[in-house]
């Protein structure tokens, strides 16, 4: 392990390795993200991807990454990761308790309203299936936060909090899949959260962590 709990220095955990597919979009993104709007410094340490050990899973239940660790502090679930970044920056999460709840909303919405319908939408994608009996529950979904979106930039507090990062990051995938086309506020917010340096920085580390791996398998 690199980190004791005596070191000051975050360590935001990952895979090793993992397939062309999912690289730039595995969830240590979102905590990489968070950190460089923070400006905050990390490291980035692995678990292997092929062998999910007994340590793997004492950090990570589901045997999944990522996770995180600050100090005596160790947290699993990226919402979680997420927010425990966002409580050391106001550049993620506002001071004031209006400011604060509208994220804590947003973050829970993203999560429980938005990306429980988009990931179980994927993987019917996925299984080939002519009919995916979970568009119309998606696109549902989407008209109302594309509503929300149509009259403001951010989700909470009237500008980027930790809510875009997560919020953003669940919506890339339907947004490249062509499910955003109907929807011009959410195309715009994702287009929006995606220009921002922190997040091209936190998607070209995260490429780059898994290309140097395929140099070590040969
Ligand atoms: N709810 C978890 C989901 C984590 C998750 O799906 N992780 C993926 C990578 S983005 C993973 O580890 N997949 C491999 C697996 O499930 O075996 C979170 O948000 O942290």
């Amino acid at each position: 392990m690199p980190q004791d709990a005596t070191d000051p220095l975050l360590t935001i955990w990952t895979y090793d390795w993992v397939p062309q597919m999912p690289r730039g979009k595995v969830r240590d993104v979102r905590l990489r993200w968070a950190l460089e709007e923070a400006g905050l410094p990390y490291r980035v340490a692995t678990v292997p991807f092929e062998d999910r050990s007994p340590e793997h899973l004492a950090r990570q239940p589901f045997a999944q990454v990522p996770f995180l660790q600050d100090g005596e502090v160790r947290l699993f679930e990226s919402g979680a990761c997420l927010l425990h970044i966002a409580g050391k920056s106001e550049a993620l999460m506002p001071g004031d308790p209006v400011g604060r709840a509208e994220v804590l909303e947003w973050v829970i919405a993203a999560l429980n309203s938005i990306e429980m319908v988009t990931v179980p939408w994927w993987f019917v994608k996925m299984s080939g299936a002519e009919q995916n009996p979970l568009s119309g529950w998606m696109e549902q979904r989407f008209e109302r936060l594309d509503a929300v979106l149509s009259s403001r930039d951010w989700l909470a507090a009237g500008r980027f909090t930790a809510a875009d990062i997560l919020m953003a990051d669940v919506l890339r995938l339907p947004d490249e899949l062509g499910r955003l086309g109907h929807h011009p506020a959410l195309r715009d917010y994702v287009e929006r959260a995606c220009a921002r340096p922190a997040f091209g920085k936190a998607v070209a580390d995260q490429m780059a962590h898994f290309e140097a791996s395929d140099a070590g398998r040969g």
